[in-house]
């Protein structure tokens, strides 16, 4: 046998042997490794002559390609087992019976705040999301509240330890900042929804330190209030889940729109119950309002090029408004006997195809 024949022989058979990735590994640096003997074979050929290295060169080759993909198919090898071994031990018993039903149940904040989502993703709006703790700027500045005007106080702030610098963090008061964070983050068009935790120091039967909002923005070219009409629209007729509804638009002030409106639903409120969109009351439900041209410049947008609208609402009144649930501090007790009643079913995720709540 050549010694090229008895070479191969032994270093596959070496290779058939490894047990392991690390065995392995270490066959391969000392064969073709920049040291290995098989590299040093190769750089023999250089210093043969002409006739010697035509002879020598195809075998050398033959032998380190015979190597490379004896290793290759070992590392396959192993790779397989490995699964193999996974699959069997990862195994699932699919015939098992379920736990027992009825342990837990999604929050009506939850619920209702997945309903929404599924409401404004038909509609093409995405979802995004920001920190609770925000800076002085996010909050307000870029929001068109000037410095030191009465309209902060409006909003009840919970304010952290100053820093070394006398700069303040707050509790995010609204989810407007993470508008700011996606507009600077994304250039127009922009349609998102923001639904999230917010908190304000102010606390009754009908506030809650900390409480749910969703806010939505579109920018465009080209938006109108029309739009923002409309949109509003098919979202309260989506998630009222009735066919028609009446709405009545209220010139109102927030900083960053301009004009601004607060938003009331036609509804019926005889007989203790409440009914949307028939009757002859009616009841706020959110606010919203063309982009202020001044927060358009503070996100390094032409208010003469792009215009925008947006809305916001509380999540938590929506949801008693919906679901008949007459406290809001309810919400926040953990009481299981509440949760049980007002939960809902765990993986029955809101869809427009098969009906918002059930
Ligand atoms: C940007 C531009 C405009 C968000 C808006 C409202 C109107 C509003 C309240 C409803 C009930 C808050 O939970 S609540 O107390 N919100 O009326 N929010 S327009 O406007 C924005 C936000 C971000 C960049």
């Amino acid at each position: 046998m050549s010694s090229v024949k008895a070479m191969a022989k032994d270093h596959l058979s070496a290779i058939k042997a490894a047990e392991d990735d690390a065995a392995l590994e270490d066959i391969r640096v000392s064969l073709l490794g920049k040291k290995g003997t098989i590299s040093e074979l190769m750089k023999t050929l250089g210093k043969m002559s002409p006739e010697e290295r035509q002879e020598k060169g195809p075998l050398y080759n033959g032998l380190r390609s015979a190597v490379a993909d004896a290793i290759a198919a070992r590392k396959q090898d192993f790779h397989e087992a490995a699964l193999d071994a996974r699959l069997v031990s990862e195994k699932i018993d699919v015939t098992l019976p379920v736990r027992p039903q009825g342990q837990g149940t999604i929050h009506p904040i939850t619920q209702v705040t997945d309903e929404i989502t599924a409401i404004f993703a038909d509609m093409g709006f995405a979802v995004a999301e920001g920190p609770d703790i925000e800076t002085d700027y996010y909050n307000f500045t870029a929001l068109n509240f000037p410095e030191g005007h009465p309209a902060r106080e409006m909003h009840d702030t919970f304010y952290m330890t100053p820093d070394e610098a006398g700069a303040r963090k707050v509790l995010r008061t609204h989810t407007s900042p993470v508008q700011i964070r996606t507009l600077q983050a994304q250039k127009p068009p922009v349609r998102v929804i923001i639904p999230g935790r917010t908190y304000r120091c102010d606390s009754d039967q009908t506030h809650t330190p900390m409480f749910h909002q969703v806010e939505g923005l579109a920018i465009d070219k080209s938006t109108t209030m029309g739009e923002l009409k409309w949109t509003l629209e098919q979202f309260c007729k989506a998630f009222f889940e009735v066919e028609q509804v009446q709405m009545r638009f209220r010139p109102s002030f927030f900083p960053f729109t301009e004009p601004s409106m607060e938003v009331d639903i036609r509804c019926d409120r005889s007989g203790g119950e409440l009914k949307i969109g028939q009757g002859d009351d009616w009841m706020e439900i959110l606010g919203c309002g063309m982009v202020h041209p001044n927060v358009l410049r503070n996100v390094d947008l032409d208010p003469d090029v792009y215009q925008g609208w947006a809305f916001g609402m509380g999540i938590d009144r929506l949801a008693m408004l919906k679901y008949g649930i007459p406290d809001l501090r309810d919400f926040f007790a953990a009481d299981l006997r509440w949760l049980r009643h007002y939960g809902f079913a765990a993986l029955e995720m809101p869809n427009l195809a098969t009906g918002l709540s059930r």
